[in-house]
């Protein structure tokens, strides 16, 4: 029998990912005694136009995606922590307010920036078989991902994520992630590691100047700008049980 586990596993290590193996590993251990610092856009503010305009994300990048990396470096001093910002996700729950908050920012919006192109794309075949096999058709996993967008009261992101074999949606507040190990009664973390695929910032700050309080149309114009190859790469991280390259 094949598992879903299975499924995603020879879904996404069938083609030539196998050779690229080793060659995107994130190495975030030599991150953890410099300081964090904003990573060029991949694109020019005006490239995701008409879907997002320049001037949103001109200060998305620049002013708040800043802001967050200003602050991490700053509670990281304060807090005395020496440690990857990798690390620092996963346990975010242990840490201050000011660490958690900064360092999801950071990890989020890195993340965010590499999933949008101004190139118009298609999911890969592998990626088209992993949705269907899941959830029948891309319409459906789109509406269900925007549902959860919708949903998700005040700020925080909705996330596609393979968690136990098994490609999900879910949203979190501010700046929290999938990849935050979550405190649970037992003190067990039931729920097994997730790999994030593709995230959507839902805060007001990622649409209003365009969208106002139209969120659903700003949800909607984000399916047109994917980088469904950066998409892939990510799925192809999770089938090895890898964190996604940021
Ligand atoms: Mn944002």
């Amino acid at each position: 029998m094949t598992t879903r586990r299975d499924f995603i596993k020879s879904a996404a290590m069938g083609t030539a990912a196998v050779t690229m193996l080793g060659s995107q590993l994130p190495l975030m251990a030599a991150e953890a005694k410099k300081e964090f610092t904003l990573p060029a856009l991949p694109y020019a503010y005006d490239a995701l136009e008409p879907h997002i305009d320049k001037m949103t994300m001109e200060i998305h990048h620049s002013k708040h995606h800043q802001a967050y990396v200003t602050n991490l470096n700053k509670a990281v001093k304060e807090n005395k922590i020496d440690a990857s910002l990798d690390d620092i996700i996963r346990d975010a729950y242990q840490y201050p307010d000011a660490v958690r908050n900064n360092a999801g920012g950071h990890w989020n919006h890195t993340f965010f920036w590499s999933i949008l192109s101004p190139q118009p794309m298609e999911p890969s075949t592998q990626m088209m078989s992993v949705i269907q096999n899941e959830y029948g058709s891309v319409e459906k996993m789109k509406s269900l991902f925007n549902d959860a967008a919708m949903k998700r009261f005040g700020s925080g992101w909705a996330w596609l994520f393979v968690r136990d074999g098994k490609l999900q949606i879910t949203s979190t507040p501010n700046q929290d992630n999938i990849l935050m190990k979550q405190p649970s009664l037992d003190g067990e973390d039931e729920k097994g590691k997730a790999y994030p695929i593709l995230a959507l910032d839902v805060w007001e700050h990622a649409y209003y100047l365009k969208y106002q309080n139209k969120r659903i149309d700003y949800v909607n114009a984000f399916w047109n700008i994917i980088n469904w190859k950066q998409v892939d790469t990510n799925l192809m991280a999770a089938a090895r049980g890898d964190n996604p390259k940021r």
